[in-house]
């Protein structure tokens, strides 16, 4: 009884117990409801997409609700929208022959994510996603090993804000429908073997923040319209055949943190609008053909730099400053480069476990406080002078440089020549009789711009430097005879050219001036007092302390080729003459930048001069008259035979144009911008060796004739200025060849020695001239036309284009006139014969020098040269009729008259 009792209390108990659970079930069960999946079409698509994929029941086990339990599961609503089996492992049946058999997902119609990256599925990605899942909006692929093209249909799926598809074996081409995935936000499809070029319709992905397409075999150029992706932060295109330059379009993508482009064939140089890039904190640029110089603004937006490589490259000049003070730069390699200059001094960095490469460049002087900041350091294949500090750290590698008590360094002719062709001084290693060791807080400051390092004999190159600055300007007589009541100063008198094998000594060209001195005297260079950027370098106005005015040349020795600076302290050192501005001093203090002060001219030069506005109120212009134009010329042409023919070697000028031509404030003349003066290329053995030294010249100025180191070139150029001052077109004189030909070639046959009148064609408008002064007009036009000859070798020399300019009258009235009369005066004869000799084709001007003596110093080469080069010139034989050959000229720039040949074969006999 109490057995049955207990037993019916038992079963109650159970009883409560049981339906106590049970509604505690069914409330769970009612609490999970909303995550029950309830469509049965889509758990029998689970199903079948286990067993098609081989998944473990451990994954995704029968007989629960798949919305709760299933791993990677995520419903809403009932209905699956994320299936995530990334990283899953397959049953060992499944293994055997994995499939990417997902046909099933078709089923699921809310499905918005599809992740299945590093689940093996070989296959192409079905052509049916793109028509199907139209409500993805995140697929993942990421290392799946899928094959096959990537189907243009994937652009439909236009709610697609993921698109990962990297690290598989995708090939052909990117679909360009990919551009209408106007949501997506990244776009990842790189390590793949895709190829083609960047569709340019990726230019519509306007939301995306990430692309990478790195390490395919994309070829193309990077489209600029990648520009308007502006809220991209990441964009790596690094590891393809891209080719052609950086769009400087990719500057305006301010958002941009990372910038991958490394190990592409991209060439050019790195666009100056990539300083846009303000939150930019990774630019990789390695391993491409870029090139040039860095533009120095590029990392001077507040910079969020962290890493820098530009490796493997082939950039040049200095590394702009302000990349070593970015704080956060915790990799800059920047090897395998030509970069150049020295390391900064005045930063005093703490020390931080950065990483620095500059090894394989050009870098040289002292090693300075700046490598403090970096933990780890490559410097080696540099030029890097003098001893190692205490605080470059000991795994730094330092080798084949020209560094004190390190092995493995340059050898020494290799680091005297570096230095010397800096105009620098090597400490040699730090040997006796060497510069003082250096301190490494004293910066720079030991070393000291002396030229051409005679010191250390050892290099050949310094002798050579050395034999080109003593052949180029030996001696230049001086001049004596040349002041024709002209009132500038005296000529200083006597001055010995230096011995040969000494070097120049610099402090004697002019004053010394401080860099902070110039600063002073120009407004910090202010624009305001740029006269213009010449080709030698800039020119600036400025006023010194006792207030002259002055005019100072900033040569930057990263745009400028550096020995011209160099070549015109020389020129200074050695010729002083009334017709040369007046250098007052130099500033060479600075590495990279180099300063000329030189003799303000108050009526700066004839090209800013020939007309001046009348006054303030008043527009109109006011030209030259007639008078000053002729004393100008002929104060020119005095400098230029000075020049050429009182120099041993002769000098050429070779920048003869109005802006070249000098004027005081008496209108006389003082030849300017001399950094290209050079010796007469002759074939004397010592001029060629100037010639070996002397950098290619650009060569395609005015004449056709090739070399414009001949006093030739100079009497050519300078004929434009005659011409520019007849017809008041001087800036004709400084322009592109083809406009001057065409110019030429409307002009010249406006000038005839048989009528006057014609000048007056070709006649400045604002030059009032009378008849009296209309003959000098034409004369000194003939004179243009003779100088102008296509010809080198029939231009008149720079004397005798000095005499005729100083007696125009008889250049026109008596070869036309009496040429009886001429005969009997010899000298007369013999300028006018060289200037009317150009007139008819014939090399026998060389006969009409009169002295003997001359003709050595007239760089005589030129003309032996071309007589025996020029045919006709050989077979003239004063009187013969080789008009025949003449008209095959005919139609040189420079056609001759016809009747001309009388007069002068009486003249020549
Ligand atoms: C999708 O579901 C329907 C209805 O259950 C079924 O007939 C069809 O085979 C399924 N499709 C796939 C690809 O599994
Ligand atoms: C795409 O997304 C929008 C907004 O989220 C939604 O209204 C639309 O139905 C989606 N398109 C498809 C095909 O699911
Ligand atoms: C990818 O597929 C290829 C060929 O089908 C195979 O050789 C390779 O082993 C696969 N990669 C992986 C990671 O399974
Ligand atoms: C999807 O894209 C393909 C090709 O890109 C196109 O032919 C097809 O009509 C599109 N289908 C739908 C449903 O939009
Ligand atoms: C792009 O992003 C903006 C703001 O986040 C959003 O309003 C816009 O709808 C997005 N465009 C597309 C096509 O998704
Ligand atoms: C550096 O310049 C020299 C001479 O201009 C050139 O021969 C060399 O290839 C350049 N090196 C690099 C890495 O660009
Ligand atoms: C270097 O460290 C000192 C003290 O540790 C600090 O005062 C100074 O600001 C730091 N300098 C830089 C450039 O970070
Ligand atoms: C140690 C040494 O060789 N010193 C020489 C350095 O050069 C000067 C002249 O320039 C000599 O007088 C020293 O003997």
């Amino acid at each position: 009884m109490v057995d049955q009792r207990s037993i019916g209390v038992a079963l109650l108990y159970l009883m409560l117990l049981l339906l106590f659970e049970s509604t505690f079930e069914q409330q769970v069960q009612q609490q999970q409801q909303q995550q029950r999946l309830s469509s049965r079409i889509e758990l029998t698509a689970l199903f079948e997409l286990r067993s098609s994929l081989g998944l473990r029941s451990r994954d995704w086990p029968r007989k629960v609700d798949p919305c709760s339990r299933w791993t990677g599961i995520r419903c809403e609503n009932g209905s699956v929208i994320g299936i995530n089996i990334s990283g899953f492992r397959r049953t060992r049946l499944g293994k055997q022959n994995p499939q990417f058999a997902v046909d099933s997902l078709v089923n699921f119609t809310h499905l918005v994510s599809f992740n299945a990256s590093r689940f093996l599925l070989p296959g192409s990605i079905p052509d049916w996603f793109g028509r199907r899942l139209l409500t993805l909006q995140v697929l993942d692929l990421r290392s799946c090993n899928v094959t096959g093209v990537i189907p243009s249909s994937i652009g439909n799926l236009t709610n697609l804000t993921s698109l990962y598809l990297p690290d598989n074996r995708l090939s052909g081409q990117i679909p360009s429908t990919l551009g209408q995935l106007l949501s997506l936000l990244v776009l990842d499809l790189s390590k793949n073997s895709l190829t083609g070029s960047i569709p340019l319709s990726f230019v519509s992905l306007r939301n995306l923040t990430s692309l990478d397409i790195s390490s395919n075999n994309l070829r193309g150029s990077i489209p600029p319209g990648i520009g308007a992706l502006s809220k991209l932060q990441s964009l790596n295109l690094s590891n393809n055949s891209l080719m052609s330059s950086i769009p400087s379009q990719l500057g305006d993508l301010d958002s941009l943190v990372d910038l991958d482009l490394s190990s592409n064939d991209l060439s050019g140089s790195v666009p100056q609008d990539l300083r846009g890039l303000r939150n930019l904190q990774r630019m990789i640029l390695g391993n491409n053909g870029l090139s040039g110089y860095l533009p120095v603004d590029l990392f001077s937006a507040p910079s969020q730099l962290q890493v820098v490589i530009l490796r493997n490259n082939s950039f040049n000049g200095d590394l702009p400053q302000v990349l070593w003070s970015i704080p956060g730069l915790n990799l800059l390699d920047i090897s395998h480069n030509n970069f150049t200059g020295q390391l900064p001094t005045a930063l005093n960095d703490n020390a931080t476990a950065a990483v620095l490469d500059i090894s394989q460049n050009k870098f040289y002087g002292v090693l300075t406080t700046v490598l403090r900041r970096f933990s780890s350091t490559n410097l080696s294949g540099n030029y890097f002078e003098g001893r190692v500090p205490d605080y470059v750290p000991d795994n730094a590698s330092l080798s084949s440089n020209c560094l004190q008590n390190v092995s493995n360094q340059r050898t020494l002719v290799e680091c005297v020549s570096f230095y010397a062709e800096r105009g620098l001084s090597f400490d040699n290693f730090g040997r006796p009789n060497s510069t003082e060791p250096s301190a490494p807080e004293s910066g720079n400051s030991n070393r000291r711009i002396i030229i051409l390092a005679a010191v250390l004999g050892g290099a050949g190159l310094i002798v050579l430097l050395l034999l080109l600055l003593l052949l180029v300007l030996r001696v230049c007589r001086q001049s004596t005879t040349n002041h024709r009541g002209i009132g500038v100063g005296p000529v200083p008198a006597g001055e010995t050219p230096p011995l040969p094998g000494v070097a120049i000594n610099f402090s004697s060209v002019g004053d010394l001036f401080t860099y902070q001195q110039l600063l002073q005297a120009t407004g910090d260079f202010s624009d305001a007092n740029l006269i213009k950027n010449g080709h030698s370098g800039d020119l600036y106005r400025g006023i010194l302390e006792g207030g002259l005015p002055v005019v100072i040349k900033r040569i930057d020795l990263r745009s400028v080729k550096k020995e011209g600076y160099l070549l015109e302290l020389d020129f200074f050192s050695k010729v002083s003459h009334p017709r040369v501005v007046p250098l007052l001093g130099h500033c060479l203090e600075k590495e990279d930048e180099k300063f000329l002060v030189y003799k303000y001219m108050p009526n700066e030069d004839l090209s800013s001069s020939l007309y001046r506005k009348n006054n303030l109120e008043d527009d109109s212009l006011q030209s030259l008259d007639w008078i000053t134009r002729l004393k100008i010329a002929i104060g020119a042409a005095e400098g230029l035979s000075y020049l050429h023919h009182e120099c041993t070697p002769p000098l050429v000028h070779r920048d003869v144009q109005a802006s070249s031509i000098l004027l005081d404030d008496k209108f006389e003349v003082r030849l300017g911008s001399l950094s290209e003066v050079c010796a007469q290329e002759g074939d004397g053995h010592q001029n060629r060796i100037t010639r070996l030294l002397r950098l290619p010249q650009s060569s395609e100025q005015g004449s056709s004739d090739s070399s414009t180191a001949l006093c030739a070139y100079d009497v050519y150029c300078f004929g434009k200025v005659l011409l520019g001052l007849v017809t008041g077109k001087l800036d004709i004189s400084g322009s592109s060849d083809t406009q001057m030909k065409e110019w030429l070639e409307q002009t010249l046959p406006y000038i005839s020695i048989y009528d006057m009148e014609l000048v007056t064609k070709i006649l400045d408008p604002s030059l009032l001239v009378d008849e009296d002064l209309l003959e000098e007009v034409w004369a000194m036009a003939i004179v243009a036309r003779s100088c102008l000859n296509p010809k080198p070798s029939r231009r008149p020399l720079m004397r005798y284009i000095l005499k005729a300019l100083e007696n125009p009258l008889r250049v026109v009235r008596e070869d036309n006139s009496s040429s009886a009369r001429l005969r009997t005066i010899s000298s007369r004869g013999s300028w006018n014969a060289a200037l009317f000799g150009s007139w008819r084709r014939s090399s026998s001007d060389v006969a009409v020098i009169p002295a003997a003596s001359t003709a050595r110093v007239e760089g005589g080469s030129s003309f032996k040269q071309s007589g025996t080069t020029g045919s006709q010139g050989s077979t003239y034989n004063g009187g013969g009729d080789n008009s025949s050959s003449r008209r095959r000229h005919s139609k040189d720039i420079f056609p001759e008259p016809r009747e001309t040949q009388g007069i002068e074969i009486q003249d020549r006999d």
